[in-house]
């Protein structure tokens, strides 16, 4: 029983509802986790905002983030805050802004790919996002020693990118979404990622 409640579960984060359930609407981007998310519809508003309260988290920290970039990073917000199948992939962590966090989801190229196609004429100035940053205006600012420089200058594969923009969230993988082995960002209709995570749960490293 202790292993099942993992296929269906909330981490224990700053956003994150106690447990999964259905929300009557999502919004735009979150709109495939209604029938069963760990976002609340307010959460899926935000993700949609530049300016949201989630984590005051500025992405047009090197100039204005270009809109076929922010969507991967919209899309990401969504699949943090409101998937219920990551439990495989939760480790508690001594943050101050969250108990639990998500660690080597195997992530499906596609989608790994994708992002970082639609970013790599884009801008920014550091590799990890979680750390670094200069908060004093109460947003994120690139700090004194990092300037603005490439997306490809800072990420010069996919692979850098989408394992180390969030501090090894993700884990890079070469499996297709067909795989039924990866999880994915993106989808539509029935969430994919229940039986990914049914598989992991059973095949524990
Ligand atoms: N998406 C995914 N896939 N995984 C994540 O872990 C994730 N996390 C966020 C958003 N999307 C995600 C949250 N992002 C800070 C910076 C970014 C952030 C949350 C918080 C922040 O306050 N950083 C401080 C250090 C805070 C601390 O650890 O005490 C900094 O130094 O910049």
């Amino acid at each position: 029983a202790q292993s099942l409640e993992k296929l269906n579960m909330c981490m224990d984060a700053k956003h994150h509802k106690k447990e999964p359930g259905a929300e009557g609407q999502l919004y735009q981007q979150c709109a495939p986790w209604k029938d069963n998310a760990c976002c609340t519809a307010n959460t899926s508003t935000e993700a949609h905002d530049d300016n949201s309260y989630l984590y005051n988290f500025n992405w047009n920290h090197c100039g204005v983030m270009t809109p076929k970039c922010k969507k991967h990073f919209i899309q990401d917000t969504c699949f943090y805050e409101c998937s219920p199948h990551l439990g495989p992939w939760i480790q508690q962590v001594d943050q101050s802004w969250r108990k639990e966090r998500i660690l080597y989801v195997p992530l499906c190229q596609e989608d790994c790919h994708s992002w970082w196609d639609d970013c790599k004429d884009d801008f920014t100035c550091k590799q990890d996002w979680h750390y670094g940053w200069d908060w004093t205006t109460g947003r994120n600012r690139c700090p004194a020693e990092a300037s603005c420089r490439k997306w490809t200058d800072i990420f010069p594969t996919a692979q850098i990118m989408c394992e180390k923009i969030w501090s090894d969230s993700y884990n890079y993988t070469n499996l297709p979404k067909s795989s039924g082995r990866c999880m994915q960002l993106w989808f539509t209709g029935k969430n994919p990622n229940e039986k990914v995570a049914e598989y992991y749960l059973n095949h524990a490293p």
